[in-house]
């Protein structure tokens, strides 16, 4: 029978050692959580790094990790210390990423980096190939993996691949900066169907393809001189159910049965007449926009200071890629902003921002999503946002006000949200003021609208449409073959 092999750099679960145990932990970050439930549902096999290093993981240990990680229908590579640094907290986040995302001045250049992102990319083809049997389908994942296609491509002429980019795939002339741009595009050339989340980063690389390979581009046709490859736009969805119903549970939970986090939220709404809670969830990261969003909290608070002891910002911000130095000062940059605007406005009663730096289970981004009236993400650039999308399937009463900013590949989707430019802070102010003076019917009408859609476009609907599509290229070559 055959089957679909994702592939992504790390697997939907990582494990750890504690104690010389072995700790399994579901991953976080918007790949993970929006394939979950079609690895769940189908017949898929994953294939992925586990989280661990060579060097951590002892011989002994080595059966249980292949065991823990089949029990979920996963296959776990291992790579050393050095293959992570260069691959993954080399090219990938220090090269990749920031060009990617627009962010040119982080972007770093280092031919080991480069050497090593090659490598780790020939492994994971060849992991793929040893799992690979006439029949099957290849769905590949990401910017870590750009070369896959290809080099899966080169061992296995006739197998149907896909390649899904999560991040925005950068205009022509960002992209072009990138020493390696050939080999990029000729990497990611080896897939039959290439998907991004929206028309414009699909727009962006048939440039790219056009101008630097000088290959035709017929639409959302790239031909090959052996093949065509189809580029198309599926912006991805949420397990809306999930979301819909972990809300309703939420709802009715009884007193007893609520978290401290809930007590806490539900303590500063009743705290004072009209009190609001703004919630922003993300990654720790630049791309996000965090520093830019307290910076126009603090906007908000100066030119609307009736607000004061009124408004609470809630902010989770997730640890990640904490080795890249950028992280780092970020991390810096936002503890001190934070302290700064606790410092200057609170009362003695009242703290102007909630931060937490952690991870949470998945009932407190519940609460956090059922609780707070107004939701501000303020990304810099992002290539969907799906925070913003589980927000909203998460108003069970359908209150509640989204301000997203424009630079987010949701934004596309969501115009019912109010929709910002992170960069104006005098914009963000005065939203965040519409948004908690707006008449509960305009937040419903809005809303309604806003889960009527993300229902209907559920990350389900997504990854059968990306299935759906990748089977007609493959059903297209045959026929071409057979003429
Ligand atoms: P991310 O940059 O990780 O994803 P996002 O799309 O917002 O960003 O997804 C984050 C996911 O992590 C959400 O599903 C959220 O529920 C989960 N999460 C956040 N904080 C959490 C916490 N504290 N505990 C547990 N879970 C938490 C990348 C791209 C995005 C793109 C996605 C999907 O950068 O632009 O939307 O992939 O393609």
């Amino acid at each position: 029978m055959s089957k679909t092999i994702i592939i992504s750099n790390r697997l939907p679960l990582q494990i750890s050692i504690k104690k010389g145990k072995l700790n399994v932990t579901p991953s976080v970050g918007g790949l993970a959580t929006g394939l979950k439930s079609f690895h769940r549902d189908g017949d898929s096999v994953w294939i992925g790094w586990s989280g661990l290093t060579a060097e951590e993981l002892p011989e002994n240990l080595i059966n249980e990790v292949t065991q823990k990680a089949k029990d979920e229908a996963c296959i776990a590579i291992n790579f050393t210390e050095k293959e992570i640094e260069g691959f993954y907290y080399g090219f990938s986040n220090r090269s990749i990423w920031p060009l990617f995302h627009y962010f040119m001045e982080f972007t770093e250049w280092e031919s080991w980096h480069w050497e090593t992102y090659k490598r780790v990319n020939q492994k994971y083809a060849d992991a793929i190939l040893k799992n690979y049997k006439d029949g099957d389908k290849i769905w590949i994942h990401d910017y870590q993996l750009l070369l896959v296609p290809n080099m899966v491509r080169e061992q296995a002429p006739n197998a149907t691949i896909g390649f899904f980019n999560h991040i925005p795939f950068p205009s022509y002339e960002v992209f072009r900066t990138m020493p390696w741009r050939e080999e990029i595009l000729k990497g990611l050339l080896g897939a039959d169907l290439i998907g991004f989340h929206t028309y414009d980063y699909e727009r962006h690389f048939l440039s790219s393809v056009s101008r630097i390979l000088r290959h035709q581009v017929n639409f959302n046709e790239v031909s090959l001189p052996e093949r065509m490859v189809k580029v198309d736009s599926f912006p991805m969805g949420i397990d809306y159910n999930k979301f819909e119903q972990a809300a309703q549970d939420h709802f009715e939970n009884s007193l007893e049965n609520q978290s401290d986090l809930q007590r806490r939220l539900d303590h500063h709404r009743k705290g004072a007449p009209g009190a609001k809670l703004i919630l922003s969830i993300d990654r720790l990261d630049y791309t996000k926009g965090i520093a830019h969003r307290i910076r126009a909290f603090e906007y908000f608070l100066e030119k609307y200071p009736q607000y004061i002891e009124k408004i609470r910002l809630v902010m989770l911000a997730v640890p990640s890629r904490s080795e890249v130095p950028q992280y780092q000062l970020l991390k810096k940059e936002i503890d001190a902003l934070v302290g700064r605007i606790n410092g200057k406005f609170a009362t003695v009663s009242w703290t102007p921002i909630w931060y937490f730096y952690r991870s949470m289970p998945f009932n407190n981004l519940i609460d956090l999503y059922a609780s707070c009236d107004i939701a501000l993400l303020t990304p810099i650039r992002d290539g969907m946002n799906l925070v913003a999308k589980e927000y909203i399937a998460s108003r069970k009463d359908q209150t509640g006000v989204l301000i997203l900013s424009e630079m987010t590949g949701a934004a596309q989707e969501m115009n019912e949200a109010l929709l910002i430019n992170p960069n104006n802070f005098e914009q963000i102010a005065d939203a965040i003021n519409q948004a908690i003076e707006m008449p509960e019917e305009e937040q419903i009408k809005r809303n309604k609208t806003l889960q009527k859609r993300l229902k209907r476009y559920d990350v389900e609907k997504w990854a059968n449409d990306f299935m759906k599509s990748l089977t007609k290229t493959q059903e297209t070559r045959q026929s071409n073959k057979a003429i």
